[in-house]
């Protein structure tokens, strides 16, 4: 969709979600977060719970957001949006939380919180964007970077011998957490998809059935070193062959 600014010049429409003062955002050209926000933004609209929304998010390029949008917002520790997003909503179970990072936030320095928090079944929306390394520090190893995928950390290659296989983050939270999850993955290469996870991700906390989990597989050119069409092809091909797209738990067939 399309609207007039004042200036007559055609602009995207922005969610209403969104805190239109803090655009342009902050991320590289061609960074995924700012798709993953623009479908989470969208869901908040759909959904109509902008005025219930805590949004939080960790250290790494996620902190970025810590003004995307016009809710009530927290900027973390690394891989502490979890437990800091568990604390307000058991504190208040009449907000919608969203913890929103990083794979290295989420997986490295905050699995644990991210590993007990699913076990316990925490009624919040845990959205992580999972772009194969450590972005905002200059590219380094994460424990997302594909066998043999050069970075920083890892210049002739990841050495699977050496650190073991990629994390898959939404198979473990599946395995642990109790009835009532709702665990997905989904790629900025199908928006349409990925907001419809999204969706029922927020909509699996409003109904109050327990853990949601959405992994976003995402781009990060300035590290990745990769022009649009190489950036493109690496989620498509590579990243997908490893992380599988689709729902791993989902408590309600309802539609959202
Ligand atoms: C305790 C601690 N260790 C290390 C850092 C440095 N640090 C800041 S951001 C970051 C990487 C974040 O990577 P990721 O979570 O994958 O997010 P991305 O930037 O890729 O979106 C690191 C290691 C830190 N801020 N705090
Ligand atoms: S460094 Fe990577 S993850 Fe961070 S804003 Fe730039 S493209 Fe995005």
């Amino acid at each position: 969709m399309q609207e007039l600014k004042e200036n007559n010049v055609l602009q995207p429409a922005m969610p209403t979600s969104w805190y239109e003062a803090s655009k342009p955002h902050k991320f590289c050209p061609g960074c995924g977060h700012g798709i993953i926000l623009k479908c989470l933004g969208e869901a908040i609209d759909e959904l109509g719970i902008k005025g219930k929304m805590v949004f939080g998010c960790d250290i790494g390029c996620s902190l970025l957001a810590w003004d995307f949008f016009d809710v009530d917002s927290v900027q973390t520790h690394h891989g502490r949006t979890t437990p800091v997003i568990t604390g307000m909503k058991r504190a208040n179970t009449d907000i919608i939380g969203v913890a929103y990072m990083g794979d290295g936030g989420g997986y490295a320095i905050g699995s644990q919180h991210l590993f007990n928090a699913a076990v316990r079944g925490e009624k919040i929306t845990v959205i992580l964007c999972n772009n194969g390394n450590y972005g905002m520090t200059g590219g380094q190893m994460a424990p997302t970077t594909l066998p043999g995928m050069k970075t920083e950390t890892t210049p002739y290659g990841r050495d699977i011998e050496d650190s073991g296989p990629p994390t898959k983050g939404p198979e473990m939270v599946a395995a642990v957490a109790p009835e009532g999850a709702y665990v997905a993955r989904g790629t900025i290469s199908n928006p349409r998809q990925l907001k419809g996870f999204i969706k029922k991700g927020l909509q699996n906390q409003i109904d109050g059935n327990g853990f949601s989990f959405v992994e976003c597989l995402s781009s990060c050119p300035t590290n990745w070193r990769t022009n649009a069409a190489q950036t493109w092809e690496f989620i498509e091909k590579d990243m997908t062959q490893y992380f599988k797209i689709g729902e791993l738990r989902a408590p309600q067939a309802k539609e959202v």
